[in-house]
């Protein structure tokens, strides 16, 4: 999903975090860092509010590396050497466009993999409230977390049933496993079908996402058999390919994109630190400088309707198929996907003469637990989605939203600098955020490494 770093897969670059970072100096557990990655706070190591992070950024930050250099250290990766991933940046360009390695289904392992004593396999049936629970109480306790323990993501039960219920999903690649005792769900990992287009070619792939081990159970090698059994399975049905973001840099991301994030209320922002102030900048002048304004002005302006489907379908397709990898998505999927679901998902689009939609833009809610904040307990963020400019500018598309998502009360809004974005960032003062969304393939090469400009897939 993503720091998701947002680092949900988003992963720490402030300094402290970067030392972290070399293989060298890293620490035993993999993961600290990851989490931070989901959450992708602004800098807090030099302290900068949004508007000066976004300054800052021309001139300090550099642009963000092709592949992360420290993918594939000297660090061994027991279990990422085994699979059919590029092993290492270096390995990236030398690979041809296409699938790494070609299985035969009649080859595929019929039965599950073997669990350890006291845990057994459990397939998760959205359509069953109990279910729909337990996974939101593990990732509610235990998913992803910046580094130094302040937020958590906290996806909601109403976010969880749509994104792991788009059309064709199945039960059999929502999996879980239980302590075989007390029947406690520990640990999860989910995959959702997609079609691809990487490289020119269109494949029927999987997103992975929701790797989730309880926080007892980490360091206990329960991720490579969570992500053997989801492959097992997904092999199963013919398909032999999955896309997925992390903030963990593991062998080998395709691309690495950054989140910027633009302050919506200053003021909670600093109380829970995810901001600070600096200089002789005040909450005052923050307040003002960050103010958007009561409503949309743009003629034709409105949350997208069924009726639009078949247009917003035919905007999409067009407008990604520009990036080297995108999302393909189908008809039949648009209305799960992007028809409007409070505090899940906004889609707008601007309705020009004769009911012709000229542009669509949206965005998902995504909130994170303040953990050990006296006085606020959720912060409430806005993430960039699928976007697709036709008469506005991408630039005007995102200030419409930034007026939404602040009509909503969202405290932030999120957005990676994938696809056409990154321009639009400082002009709407949009600072940049300390985290690194890992992109990777499984099974499949580029023909080559892709700079997030070239990528067109948001994983929520
Ligand atoms: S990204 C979100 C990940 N979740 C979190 O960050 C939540 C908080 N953390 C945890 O719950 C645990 O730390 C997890 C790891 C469960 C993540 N992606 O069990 P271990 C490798 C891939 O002892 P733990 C998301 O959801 C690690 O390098 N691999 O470790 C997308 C090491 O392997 P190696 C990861 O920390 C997920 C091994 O696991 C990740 O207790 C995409 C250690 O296992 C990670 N995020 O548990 C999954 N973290 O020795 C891949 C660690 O080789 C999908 N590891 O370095 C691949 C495609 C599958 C389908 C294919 C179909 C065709």
């Amino acid at each position: 999903m993503a720091d998701k770093a947002n680092n949900q897969k988003g992963e720490a670059s402030s300094s402290k975090d970067q030392q972290q970072q070399q293989p060298a100096a890293k620490p035993k557990p993999v993961l600290d860092f990851a989490a931070l990655a989901a959450l992708s706070k602004l800098s807090l190591d030099n302290k900068l509010p949004a508007t000066a992070a976004a300054t800052a950024a021309t001139t300090v930050a550099a642009p963000a590396p092709v592949v992360a250099s420290t993918s594939d250290g000297p660090r061994e990766h027991k279990f990422w050497k085994t699979q059919p991933v590029p092993q290492g940046s270096d390995h990236l360009p030398t690979l041809k466009a296409g699938p790494l390695e070609t299985k035969e289904l009649k080859n595929v392992k019929q039965d599950p993999f073997k669990l350890p004593e006291g845990f057994e396999w459990h397939l998760l049936d959205w359509e069953d409230t109990n279910h729909v629970e337990e996974a939101y109480v593990l990732l509610r306790d235990n998913y992803v977390e910046d580094d130094d323990a302040m937020f958590r993501f906290d996806y909601s039960r109403d976010f969880l049933k749509w994104a792991l219920m788009p059309p064709g999903w199945k039960k059999e690649w929502q999996i879980g496993i239980r302590n075989s005792k007390n029947g406690k769900l520990l640990a999860m990992i989910t995959a959702t079908p997609a079609m691809v287009s990487a490289a020119g070619t269109e494949l029927p792939m999987v997103e992975i996402n929701f790797l989730c081990a309880h926080k007892s159970l980490r360091e206990k090698r329960l991720a490579p058999v969570l992500i053997k059994e989801v492959t097992r399975r997904v092999n199963l049905c013919n398909v032999w390919q999955a896309v997925y973001t992390a903030g963990v840099a593991i062998p080998t991301p395709i691309g690495v994109a950054k989140y910027w994030h633009r302050s919506l209320n200053p003021r909670k922002l600093i109380d829970i630190g995810f901001t600070g102030l600096h200089g002789r900048q005040t909450i005052q002048r923050l307040n003002r400088l960050m103010q958007v304004p009561e409503a949309v002005s743009t003629p034709g302006w409105r949350p997208m309707e069924e009726k639009d489907v078949p247009q917003v379908f035919a905007l999409l397709r067009s407008y990604l198929s520009k990036f080297k990898l995108h999302i393909s998505f189908q008809e039949h999927e648009i209305a799960h996907i992007f028809l409007p679901r409070h505090e899940v998902v906004s889609s707008y689009v601007v309705e020009g003469k004769n009911g012709k939609i000229t542009d669509f833009a949206s965005f998902y809610h995504l909130y994170s637990s303040v953990i050990r904040n006296p006085k606020h307990k959720t912060l409430r963020a806005a993430y960039s989605y699928y976007n697709a400019p036709g008469t506005l500018s991408l630039q005007d598309l995102f200030a419409n939203l930034l007026i939404e998502a602040n009509k909503q009360q969202c405290d932030v809004f999120n957005a990676l600098d994938l696809m056409e974005n990154k321009p639009v960032f400082e002009p709407l003062k949009f600072g940049i955020g300390d985290g690194n969304l890992h992109y990777y393939l499984y099974n499949y090469s580029l023909g080559g490494p892709c700079d997030p400009k070239d990528i067109g897939v948001v994983l929520v």
